[in-house]
């Protein structure tokens, strides 16, 4: 990857900015620093390896160089797309999701912010906020890819299986094709980001919808049915007969083991 090449590749995108770094410790942070000091909406940070990329609640990334996908993307959001904030995350897990299924994969979504591939993670989502003193000003939505087999962690680095597009494919998959890809369902559907298709396209998609469920909170765990998704994209779970509303960014899901 070289910076001319992505460029011309992302030319017909209206992106407004495009920083490609062979090595960075995190696009995020790159993207959140770049985004404080004002940038535009549709700036694109790429990387080809990440020395400390990050997934949330302080856990890492593994960006492996010339195999994996790495970028964040800066949004200023509406005052009305501010009251969704939430969205953002499943923004990132649905236009990784479609350009899957334009390769003819047929990828779930993991609530909230994974994308799986015969139930093993390929994409990573990391949505963070941009704050102005007390106003919210930005979000930078930082996505991981694996492309190819060299990508994939050790198994004793992960929480849940992992697996590449590559071996699901069963192909080579041109890592800026994919990139191109992304970014455009990206754009694309952010522009309904409010609209219920959007949800009704995202929560298509879920993995464990309607199954028994463990969700873990750093308060402790709670089973139950994974019931729904609300209109800010919260998880909502029935426990005998009573309803819990689990938001994004302090939970993980597992399938329960029985
Ligand atoms: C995520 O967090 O999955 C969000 C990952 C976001 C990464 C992108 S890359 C570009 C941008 N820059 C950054 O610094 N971050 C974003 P979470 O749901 O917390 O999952 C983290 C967990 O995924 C780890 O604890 C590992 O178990 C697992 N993991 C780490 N690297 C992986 C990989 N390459 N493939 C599959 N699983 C991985």
């Amino acid at each position: 990857m070289d910076v001319e090449t992505i460029r011309a590749r992302l030319s017909a995108l209206p992106i407004s900015e495009i920083q490609y770094l062979p090595e960075t410790y995190s696009t995020n942070d790159d993207a959140m620093a770049w985004a404080q000091a004002g940038a535009p909406e549709g700036v694109v940070v790429i990387a080809d390896k990440q020395l400390k990329g990050r997934g949330r609640l302080g856990r890492m990334w593994v960006t492996q160089p010339g195999t994996s996908l790495a970028f964040s993307m800066i949004f200023r959001p509406t005052l009305e797309e501010i009251e969704k904030l939430s969205l953002f995350s499943p923004l990132g897990a649905l236009a990784v999701a479609v350009a899957l299924e334009d390769l003819g994969l047929s990828p779930e979504i993991k609530w909230p912010n994974d994308v799986l591939l015969s139930r093993k993670k390929v994409c990573g989502v990391l949505a963070e906020t941009v704050w102005m003193g007390s106003h919210i000003n930005g979000v930078v939505l930082g996505i991981g890819i694996n492309v190819a087999t060299g990508s994939v962690p050790d198994s004793n680095m992960l929480l849940f299986p992992a697996t590449c597009v590559e071996s699901e494919l069963g192909k080579p998959v041109d890592r800026l094709s994919l990139l191109e890809s992304v970014l455009r369902h990206l754009i694309e559907w952010r522009k309904q980001i409010r609209t219920e298709r959007f949800i009704e396209e995202w929560k298509k998609r879920l993995a464990f919808l309607g199954e028994k469920v463990t969700v873990q909170k750093p308060d402790g765990e709670i089973t139950g049915r994974f019931q729904d998704v609300d209109e800010h994209g919260a998880l909502v779970l029935s426990v005998e007969e009573q309803y819990h509303t689990i938001f994004a960014g302090d939970v993980k899901l597992r399938p329960l083991e029985e």
